[in-house]
């Protein structure tokens, strides 16, 4: 009988085989493997017995309902999209942990006295439209017109496709409001080296970095590559090249500031024309909210100022801008106690990756697990995560979710003195 690590490693290739193409893993906000991987997810949940549900935005959920099922739900879960040329690990460990965390229980008849809703969300890279997050904020209310209005490479806007490649057969309204949830927690990989380097399998996180996504286009004027003297030049390429050095040398300059360039488009692509425009992603993330909201006029005055001098027209479109959010103390602490519990230690990290959590955060308290991922590699095919730590990542979740019923351990964690008890 495979034990429920076995079922998650297995669960771990069998999504990691779910791919948009055949050359590496992306899925992305209702394309058909991310349609595929909801299915694939619906039915492990199915499984345990879960109710089951789906929303149109493919966002899909199992519900446990407890001993009872009037008490308000813990939320559990992690996203079921992922970047390009992704790894197996980044959100599918959440789901797929929180899944074997609640068939262990089940294999010790343990019920909880509230109910369990287990989401995976149906995008949080923002890989189509750039937007981030948009399966968690859809479960905290409707989305707004701006991030509606979103488009993605083939100008498709994000309502568009909603309505025309969203899942609405059967399909059910998920959403909560502020205090229906004793909290949400989710498991990880790190996607860090401060786990590995410190020779731990798995710690707590104590807070989620800012992070503010936008996108500069920068407009010269296209002209021949042969016949324009170099003084003559409107070109947009060069132009944002000097913005991207700009770029890295303020991050490199004020850690832990960091910034990204991740995509770049430039038009009209022919060898021999000198380039008129150029768009590029910029990704800016630092703990401190001040200091990233300081860095991005900083980063803005500069690529103004690189523009004039260069004769080029600067649009700066902010896509999105998400706060630094603390994890909840009270329900980190019971964490932590578990962690403790598991593993004997007591490590707390901040998080520079953007989770679910910055948004679940406005409706109940959030708390975190990580697991250590080899080389601190993410957002890469080789990302990896030893099952020995995988283990030790459900064990913790499974002592957790029974540390929330008192009944099976006493009353020693009541001390701690949060809501997360009351019944
Ligand atoms: O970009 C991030 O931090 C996360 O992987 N979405
Ligand atoms: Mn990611
Ligand atoms: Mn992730």
């Amino acid at each position: 009988m495979p034990t429920p690590l076995d079922t998650a490693i297995a669960r771990l290739d069998e999504l990691g085989r779910i791919s948009d193409s055949p050359h590496h893993l992306v899925r992305t906000f209702l394309s058909p493997a991310s349609r595929l991987a909801a299915v694939e997810i619906l039915r492990w949940m199915a499984s345990l017995g879960m109710e089951i549900s789906h929303a149109a935005d493919g966002t899909v959920r199992g519900i446990l309902a407890g001993s009872s099922p009037r008490n308000a739900p813990l939320l559990l879960g992690s996203h079921l999209d992922t970047v390009i040329a992704a790894g197996k690990y980044d959100g599918a460990l959440g789901i797929i942990a929180a899944l074997a965390a609640l068939e262990t229980l089940q294999q010790e008849k343990i019920i909880l006295p509230f109910p369990i809703h287990l989401l995976a969300f149906s995008d949080e890279e923002g890989t189509r439209f750039q937007t981030t997050y948009l399966g968690s904020r859809s479960i905290i209310g409707p989305l707004d017109p701006d991030t509606l209005a979103a488009k993605d490479a083939e100008g498709v806007t994000i309502a568009t496709a909603i309505a025309h490649q969203g899942w609405h057969e059967e399909s059910t309204t998920i959403c909560y409001a502020p205090g229906e949830c004793r909290g949400y927690v989710e498991l990880h990989i790190e996607q860090g080296r401060v786990l590995e380097e410190a020779g731990e399998p798995t710690c707590v996180v104590s807070a989620i970095a800012g992070q503010t996504r936008l996108t500069a286009t920068l407009t010269g004027r296209a002209d021949h590559a042969g016949t324009t003297p170099m003084p003559l030049r409107r070109d947009a390429l060069t132009g944002a090249a000097e913005c991207i050095l700009a770029a890295e040398s303020l991050a490199t300059s004020t850690p832990p500031l960091v910034i990204t360039v991740g995509k770049i488009h430039l038009h009209p692509g022919a060898s021999n024309s000198i380039p008129q425009t150029v768009t590029f992603t910029i990704d800016l993330r630092h703990p401190d909210d001040i200091t990233r909201a300081n860095a991005l006029a900083e980063l803005h005055h500069t690529c103004t100022r690189i523009s004039e001098k260069r004769h080029l027209t600067l649009h700066w479109q902010p896509i999105q801008n998400n706060p630094s959010t603390s994890c909840d103390p009270a329900l980190t602490a019971a964490l932590l106690a578990s962690l403790t519990a598991v593993t004997g230690s007591h490590r707390l990290l901040a998080s520079g990756a953007g989770h679910d959590g910055v948004v679940i955060s406005k409706i109940c308290p959030i708390a975190m697990l990580f697991i250590r991922c080899r080389d601190g590699l993410s957002h890469h095919p080789d990302e990896y995560a030893t099952p020995a730590d995988i283990g030790t990542g459900i064990q913790i979740l499974t002592h957790f979710l029974k540390s929330l019923a008192p009944s099976h351990w006493g009353q020693s964690l009541r001390s701690l003195d949060f809501n997360i008890f009351d019944f």
